[in-house]
């Protein structure tokens, strides 16, 4: 890990990542915060996992394809972490250090909760995949999206189509079932940094109640000037 990746200074942008199980509206919300980041003047990107930059793009490919289910959990794991190595040293970490604010649909959550929780790839070598690929770049803030797993996989079967469902959508509701029981997890273990959000309700709503959060946590207004 070079040591840009984790490096803190009083310029740095903040790390906000989107998770949650199939269809809770990850990219819906994001696309909505950047909007209101950017009209509050804070320089904002938008990226993804797996993706967000050329290299981690084509391991995208190859995960969503179903290539790394054949190699086995633990490989198809490796590409997820292959894909985050490239993906943190060529722009996120950049961008941070520039005082960008970074909004990432999915990080490290997901390789915990779909590899590690429903995959049984164990821990300690998620520990160790994690330690190499973030070092100590913790996300400042990870809202979950929370929906029942009927709703969420309606949904992205509505947008789908005809379309057909890729590598994690064509699992049983069982597995979906057992994604949002591990995200809710996620966010009871680390509540200095998750928050679990109510998505069963219209777009607008559960952005008013993300950018709550947002305000709540990043955004604090100044402390009144006391004079003595
Ligand atoms: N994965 C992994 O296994 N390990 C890892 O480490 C990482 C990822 C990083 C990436 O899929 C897959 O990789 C993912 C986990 C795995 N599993 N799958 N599949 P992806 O990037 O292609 O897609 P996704 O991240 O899973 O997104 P999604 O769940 O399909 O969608 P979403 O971003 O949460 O929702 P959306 O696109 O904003 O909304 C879905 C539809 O619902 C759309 O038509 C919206 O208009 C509609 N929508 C959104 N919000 C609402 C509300 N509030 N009401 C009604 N309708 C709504």
């Amino acid at each position: 890990m070079s040591e840009s990746k984790g490096q803190r200074s009083s310029g740095r942008g903040r790390f906000i990542t989107f998770e949650g199980g199939e269809g809770t509206g990850k990219s819906t919300q994001i696309k909505k915060l950047a909007e209101r980041l950017n009209a509050a003047r804070l320089r904002t990107i938008v990226t993804r996992e797996p993706g967000g930059s050329p290299g981690a793009e084509i391991m995208r490919h190859l995960v969503l394809s179903g290539m790394g289910k054949l190699l086995g959990p633990e490989a198809e794991t490796l590409l997820f972490a292959a894909a985050r190595d490239d993906h943190v040293r060529t722009r996120i970490a950049p961008a941070l250090n520039q005082g960008i604010w970074v909004l990432c649909d999915r990080f490290a959550d997901s390789t915990r909760a779909y590899q590690g929780s429903l995959g049984s790839v164990p821990v300690g070598l998620i520990n160790a995949m994690q330690r190499v690929t973030i070092g100590d770049l913790k996300p400042d803030l990870t809202i979950i999206l929370d929906l029942p797993v009927e709703i969420g996989l309606a949904r992205a079967a509505a947008r789908r189509g005809t379309g057909t469902p890729d590598r994690f959508e064509s699992e049983k509701l069982s597995f979906h079932q057992g994604l949002r029981e591990a995200y809710r997890k996620i966010a009871t273990d680390d509540p200095a940094r998750c928050v679990l959000i109510d998505a069963n309700s219209d777009p607008d709503t559960v952005a008013g109640r993300v950018w709550t959060v947002l305000r709540e946590r990043l955004l604090p207004t100044p402390a009144p000037v006391v004079s003595v």
